[in-house]
């Protein structure tokens, strides 16, 4: 980035020149200057929100002009205004989002203020989520250097964000393959209330110790010169492919945490004095006036200069739209997605169990585009997976393309974020559903939200794939069911196949979905006869909500699907000898959820049944039967039924088991129920 002004090249600090060093001044002001104007809008009752950057002004430049916005990644958190800026992000843009004006082109006013986001900058849009931001770094990283960049990422944050543990997974898979991240932590000694001695056993900087290939540094990042100089070497040498770094800079936080904080609460006067001693723009202006760098006049020009650029921003947003109302769910899910065709495959004869399906629908959607990445626990042969759902994949692709990642589920979709957003196409597999929940912070709060928040610039179109259910002897952390949960999170596509034709079709279409999805495998089907039928052709996918009519019938309606199809067929079937006639519909997607083909069955049965393997209580069987009572209520002869797990744990003894998990006994009892209402 060029900080450059109109002034001369003669003399120089640190490398810098005179226009160098007085654009940098300018910067800092700028956003000094920012905060002040955005602090008395908000006094006007204009916005809601602010968050200042007041203190950390110098570090911030520092590091941004060492960078390079035309190649280098950017993760900055909500008090990097003057690093965001000093990559050129304009004032107007900064002020459309604390307005929250349809152009805020960082979220389309979706996000509280300073929750940058810029897609020519190579800003990634930020969550509020404090620390989810260091795995997804990474994953970008991942992807420069698959493409074969020499770019460099660089990922922010304050010093009480490090007590997360993805700081920790960061650090640790950046640092183990040597990836081009710079890390930094800007120290203001405060995370809202709580003083670092609260927070961390020893300093940032100390903890950070013992990750190979990290290279630590330490910098009074309210001198600019100071902070100037590590960062130019950081970057110089994170570039070079020395491995990642991390920048430990010792600020002040001048305002208090955000505008709903009031730090002479926590601070003392004689705290907030000395703070305030260390403000890092009078220390700049005297160094240059000192160096003789600058003049009094210079840098009263630049002020001047910059309160009339503000102004002009302020009245210019001021009168920009605010967005429209009709517009506030657009981009939950890809609006211009258009899903393949439904038709019947084209057999290839042979018939073939789910897990084998699953198998083969990766190796060719991986043959069919370089871009299908697979990793996870053990996924690389010889094991190929705990199921051997990713068997030969290593083999036949490469570590480039398929490879283990560490025993952190966090670090598997944060990572995946990353690289998707880069362009690939991360197939992740989460080993059980059970280990899925230290990394729900990154589904729900990132992956699901990224398009939605980003006003459709940015995606994250992973597929998930997770084994989970019973009926396997697995106890009560290899047996749980997670659909009633991940249904509930917009943005997030769940699928559920039973069978193996089903899953080859989904799991294809997933990989060419542009929305995330959550791939459920009920690893209790993965060699089950039942579920294995003629494999389908390599071209045959399966449109997302679509439900399967599984068998026809008259008297009640069974809405099942996973592991409960099968148990619903075998109920049918013998309800069927006693004259019941039994209608089964496996929606196949959760969401989305094809209800049209359920309101149908319905409507020509008037009784239905949802039978599903997760708990009762939450689970999706109550939302359909929400939507039926809704739609349907005219045409029920009966109440709408439930049956699913009960709400406790599955337990190892397969009796005990037995008791917990639904059975065919049980659907067929409750369809007779239906059938004497
Ligand atoms: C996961 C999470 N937990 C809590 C919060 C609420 N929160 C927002 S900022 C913050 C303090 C962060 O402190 P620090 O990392 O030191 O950065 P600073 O604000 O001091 O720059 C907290 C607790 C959050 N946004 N996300």
């Amino acid at each position: 980035m060029s900080i450059e002004t109109k002034s001369s090249k003669k003399q120089s600090l640190a490398g810098l020149s005179k226009s160098e060093l007085l654009g940098a001044y300018r910067l800092m002001y700028l956003a000094r200057s920012l905060d002040d104007k955005m602090l008395s809008l908000l006094k006007q009752g204009r916005t809601f929100f602010h968050v200042g950057t007041s203190g950390h002004e110098a570090i911030q430049v520092a590091l941004a002009h060492a960078m390079d916005p035309e190649r280098d990644w950017f993760y900055p958190y909500y008090r990097d205004l003057t690093f965001v800026l000093s990559l050129g992000v304009a004032p107007r843009d900064v002020l459309l989002q604390f307005l929250s004006r349809a152009e805020d082109p960082a979220s389309g006013a979706r996000q509280m203020p300073q929750h940058f986001g810029h897609r020519d900058l190579h800003i990634v849009a930020q969550s509020s989520s404090t620390g989810t931001q260091y795995l997804q770094a990474v994953g970008c990283a991942m992807a420069g250097v698959k493409q074969g960049n020499q770019e460099v990422v660089m990922v922010s944050s304050g010093e009480g964000t490090t007590s997360q543990g993805d700081f920790h997974e960061a650090l640790n898979i950046a640092s183990r393959e040597k990836l081009p991240v710079v890390f930094l932590i800007e120290d203001n000694h405060y995370a809202i209330s709580v003083p670092a001695e609260q927070q961390t056993a020893g300093t940032v900087y100390e903890i950070a110790a013992g990750y190979q290939n990290l290279a630590r540094h330490q910098v009074d990042g309210t001198d600019f010169i100071a902070s100037y100089q590590t960062a130019r070497q950081v970057v110089q040498r994170v570039r070079g492919g020395a491995g990642p770094a991390i920048i430990v800079a010792d600020v002040v936080r001048l305002l208090p945490h955000s505008s709903s904080d009031d730090q002479r609460k926590y601070k003392t006067k004689e705290q907030l004095e000395a703070e305030q001693e260390r403000d890092p723009i009078p220390r700049f202006s005297e160094r240059l006036l000192e160096a003789e760098l600058a003049t009094e006049e210079d840098l009263e020009e630049v002020r001047a200069g910059v309160k009339n650029d503000i102004e002009h921003a302020v009245d210019w947003a001021l009168e920009r739209p605010f967005p429209e109302p009709d517009t506030a769910i657009d981009h939950v899910y890809a609006m211009d997605y258009e899903p393949p065709p439904l038709r019947n495959p084209k057999s290839t004869g042979e018939k073939v169990v789910l897990v084998d399906a699953i198998n083969h629908a990766l190796r060719e959607e991986m043959e069919r585009d370089e871009s299908v990445l697979v990793f996870g626990q053990d996924v690389e042969d010889p094991k190929g997976g705990v199921f051997s759902v990713t068997k030969g994949l290593s083999t036949a692709f490469g570590r480039e393309r398929v490879f283990n990642s560490p025993l952190a589920e966090s670090t598997i979709i944060g990572t995946a974020i990353g690289l998707a957003l880069r362009g690939f196409k991360p197939v992740a597999e989460i080993q059980f559903g059970d280990y899925i929940w230290t990394a729900m912070m990154q589904i729900k709060n990132e992956l699901a939200t990224t398009r939605y928040r980003s006003n459709n610039t940015w995606s994250a179109p992973v597929v998930l794939r997770v084994p989970v259910g019973g009926y396997i002897h697995g106890a009560l952390f290899h047996s749980q069911s997670i659909d009633g949960i991940f249904t509930h999170v917009p943005g997030l596509r769940v699928v559920h196949p039973s069978n193996a034709a089903d899953a080859k079709g989904l799991l294809k279409t997933a990989i060419r979905c542009p929305d995330p999805v959550m791939f459920l495998e009920q690893k209790g089907l993965y060699r089950q006869q039942f579920a294995a039928v003629p494999e389908p052709d390599a071209d045959y996918l399966l449109p997302f909500g679509h439900a399967r009519v599984v068998r026809e019938g008259t008297d009640v309606t069974v809405v099942a699907w996973g592991a409960l199809v099968q148990k619903s067929v075998e109920a049918a079937r013998e309800l069927e000898q006693n004259g019941v006639s039994v209608e089964i519909i496996d929606p196949r997607t959760l969401n989305p959820l094809d209800t049209d083909t359920i309101f149908e069955s319905v409507r020509k049965t008037n009784k239905v049944l949802i039978a599903h393997e997760d708990n009762i209580t939450g689970g999706f069987g109550g939302e359909i039967a929400a939507r039926i009572s809704d739609e349907c209520f005219m045409w029920l002869d009966g109440p709408v039924r439930r049956l699913g797990s009960k709400d406790a744990y599955v337990p190892f003894n397969w009796t005990l088991e037995t008791e917990i998990l639904p059975q065919a006994e049980q659907v067929k009892a409750a369809i007779q129920s239906l059938v004497n209402f």
